[in-house]
């Protein structure tokens, strides 16, 4: 099974003041709640499953640099949670697929035996013969050349299709300096996957994706198949959009009361999901 997983934030901006907890940047909050939630996709078929797991916080209305630490405990925290939630999920074997925000050493370090991982990786980090993460390309011959669909950038974007060069090796990463726990490894051998676009048309941001992955690419097809699969990450995005401005836009619901906005979010996930699979087919 593969599970895409995400994080969005409702605002509630200028409507509800009081006793919601904060979303926002620490830098900006602002009166709001995250939802996290992962959603259970075939990948054969690009079709949505169900929902698998959704958590719903906020951060505690306090000081800035008191809110700054919890939100990166409940950063760690979270994460555990998804992978031992995709672990009840009851799969013999799961392929969890996040963006950037994945990109947690911890999770790689502590995931359950029967769940894989593939992330879009946000950091240069440093491997364990020095150099860094996204040179150890440079070195690697070409394994193919695939056509990928690049999601819509905003209202009346339709998205477009990339050629992009898709490469593949090992990589070790060094375990970071902080907030790690002692029995955490002090390496982490992945496979990186990278796929770029050479020739993006005239004003588009060239596609350049880093895929950190623990599965196995042994050849040119596991390879096209890894960027096969970051490529069924959209779907959770597309949930978030359906939650929101595009279909049930819950942050404009006129429910003032925390308990049950946060109830409602719960149950809005799931009616996003469902309506996703109602238009599929
Ligand atoms: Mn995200």
């Amino acid at each position: 099974m593969v599970a895409v997983q995400d994080t969005t934030e409702v605002n509630f901006s200028g409507r509800i003041s009081r006793g919601l907890g904060l979303a926002g940047r620490p830098q900006t909050p602002s009166p709001g709640f995250f939802i996290h939630a992962m959603v259970a996709v075939d990948a054969d078929a690009d079709a949505v499953l169900g929902l698998v797991d959704a958590e719903i916080w906020s951060r505690a209305d306090g000081e800035e640099s008191a809110a700054v630490r919890r939100q990166r405990v409940l950063a760690a925290k979270d994460s555990q949670r998804w992978l031992t939630g995709a672990e009840s999920a009851g799969a013999r074997e799961i392929i969890v697929v996040g963006d950037r925000e994945s990109d947690v050493f911890a999770l790689f370090a502590r995931r359950p035996a029967n769940v894989h991982l593939l992330v879009r990786a946000a950091q240069n980090r440093a491997l364990v013969d020095g150099s860094l993460l996204f040179d150890a390309p440079g070195g690697w011959q070409p394994l193919s050349r695939q056509r990928v669909q690049v999601a819509p950038r905003g209202p009346g974007d339709r998205g477009r299709e990339a050629l992009v060069e898709v490469r593949a090796g090992p990589v070790v990463l060094r375990r970071p300096r902080h907030g790690l726990r002692e029995h955490d490894p002090a390496d982490l051998s992945l496979t990186m996957v990278e796929a770029v676009e050479r020739d993006p048309p005239a004003g588009a941001d060239p596609l350049c994706w880093h895929l950190l992955t623990t599965l196995a690419v042994a050849d040119a097809a596991a390879a096209a198949d890894v960027v096969r699969l970051y490529r069924l990450w959209w779907r959770i995005e597309q949930t978030f959009r359906m939650l929101k401005t595009h279909g049930l836009q819950l942050e404009d619901t006129q429910t003032a009361q925390p308990h049950r906005l946060f109830n409602l979010a719960a149950l809005a996930v799931g009616a996003a999901v469902r309506i996703i699979q109602l238009v599929d087919a």
